[in-house]
């Protein structure tokens, strides 16, 4: 086990993380008496033009996996349309390895609840709407209590602290399909359709739900919002990069001392997040690794000082995504991690488009021969052919997140591949799971 650094430790920045510890946080009475619901008042202060021109000047970006701008998003909201406007946050988190939002949830619920309320005032939206994983039940419980007790104190329904602003929040639990995180299968499936993504555009900035200008934002997007508001823009600024600013929420797991969710600058590096996680676990060396869930490509031990924001990752050739570090060892397979992550993607694939539906299926069969002793060499050109099939050529980004640790685990690791089909690794797979994709 390590000791983190003074320097390491340093990087640590608990600002969404900061209430976790405190014995019952996720109640009223507590969040009120550290900081809570002070920025909305503050905020119903402010001109909603003003606040959506603060978190413009926050820099503050998606951490729902695309890094977009939040205060552009809310300004592209068109003012006067006579049209109601929505906010709706996606809580539904199911990127493999992504475990940051259900425990913002569960540890302080008030905080998304009071970032609902200022950014429903910023972009004159009078309903609001959570939508939940389904399968998580508890933070889905303890969400469901604090929007109750916001009702109960006059921070939610009509003329919000006397303020003339109304406003109405569901929490809306889905039924635990991977697609509807995917943001307009999201609104499909709260309008009671099946979850399908929707053409875009029209972005749901301008059509999204019931038709009308709509903003999606992540849990931890909206959970930044009331410390923005009570700090300021320079203050979020201080943390983090340029081009990258605030704190994020690293979830870190797999072969480390400590798994768990490490909130610090973004641009730290993986290997800080290793020793602030208590280094790896004893007998393992790092061998693969993905910065941001299983969407995102592969990186490898050369890649443990790239700095974890935006930019830095994208110059490495990935993604930072949900920033979900899952972390393999030498004793791991990539070969088989990959695999697995497939069988996800081929089980979630909604089978709207033909790339992702029929490409998916395929590469799970060929990884399925590959791990069973019966690959050939060409199968690694029928892999590379089908993620070109794939990438860009799917209706979501879920087909183009499947292709991520197929192209990645053959570009770094293709000498894993090629022990299975020459015989120097014994099969992992029985003949009898050949069948049944
Ligand atoms: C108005 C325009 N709005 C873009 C909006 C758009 C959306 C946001 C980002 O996927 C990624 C994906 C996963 N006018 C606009 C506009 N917008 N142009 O900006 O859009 P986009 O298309 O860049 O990304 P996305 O479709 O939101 C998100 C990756 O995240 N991911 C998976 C995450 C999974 C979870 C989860 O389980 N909860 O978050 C992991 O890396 O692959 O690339 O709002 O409307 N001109
Ligand atoms: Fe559905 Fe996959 Fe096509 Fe997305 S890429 S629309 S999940 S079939």
């Amino acid at each position: 086990m390590t000791t983190p650094r003074p320097e390491t430790l340093a990087k640590l920045t608990p600002v969404l993380t900061k209430r976790w510890l405190s014995p019952d946080a996720w109640r009223l009475g507590t969040y009120e008496k550290l900081d809570g619901y002070a920025a909305l008042r503050k905020a119903l202060k402010a001109h909603p033009d003003d606040l959506i021109q603060l978190i413009k000047d926050s820099g503050l970006r998606g951490r729902g996996g695309a890094g977009f701008p939040t205060g552009l998003k809310w300004g592209f909201i068109p003012q006067g349309d006579g049209k109601p406007h929505y906010l709706v946050v996606n809580a539904d988190e199911g990127e493999p390895g992504t475990c940051k939002d259900l425990p913002l949830m569960t540890h302080d619920p008030h905080a998304l609840v009071e970032g609902v309320i200022i950014a429903s005032y910023a972009i004159r939206a009078s309903r609001a709407y959570i939508y939940i994983r389904g399968e998580a039940v508890h933070a889905a419980r303890r969400l469901r209590s604090a929007v109750d007790e916001a009702y109960a104190k006059g921070y939610l329904g009509r003329n919000v602290l006397g303020s003339g602003f109304d406003l109405d929040l569901v929490v809306h639990s889905g039924a635990g399909a991977y697609i509807c995180g995917e943001e307009t299968a999201l609104l499909d499936s709260l309008e009671g359709f099946r979850g399908q993504p929707r053409l875009r555009p029209p972005f749901p900035a301008t059509h999204g739900l019931y038709a009308s200008p709509t903003v999606v934002n992540n849990v931890g997007t909206i959970a930044s919002v009331p410390h923005i508001v009570l700090g300021g823009a320079d203050w979020w600024k201080t943390m983090g990069t340029e081009k990258s600013s605030g704190p994020m929420i690293y979830s870190l797991s797999g072969r480390i001392a400590f798994p768990g969710q490490y909130e610090a600058s973004m641009g730290i590096t993986l290997r800080e997040l290793i020793e602030l996680a208590g280094g790896m676990k004893p007998g393992h060396e790092l061998k693969f690794w993905t910065p941001g869930g299983s969407s995102t490509p592969l990186l490898t031990a050369e890649h443990l000082d790239v700095p974890l924001d935006f930019e830095g990752v994208a110059a490495a050739g990935s993604i930072l995504g949900t920033t979900a570090t899952q972390i393999f060892s030498d004793q791991d397979c990539p070969v088989y991690a990959t695999y697995r992550w497939l069988e996800f993607y081929h089980h979630e694939s909604c089978g709207k488009c033909t790339p992702c539906r029929e490409g998916n299926y395929w590469m799970v069969r060929v990884y399925r021969r590959i791990l069973a002793g019966q690959g050939t060499h060409e199968d690694l050109d029928t892999l590379l052919d089908t993620c070109d099939n794939i990438l860009g050529r799917s209706f979501c980004g879920l087909g183009d997140g499947a292709t991520s640790s197929v192209t990645s685990s053959l570009k770094y690791f293709k000498q894993d591949y090629l022990d299975y089909i020459e015989g120097r690794t014994a099969p992992k797979l029985s003949d009898k799971q050949l069948v049944g994709a």
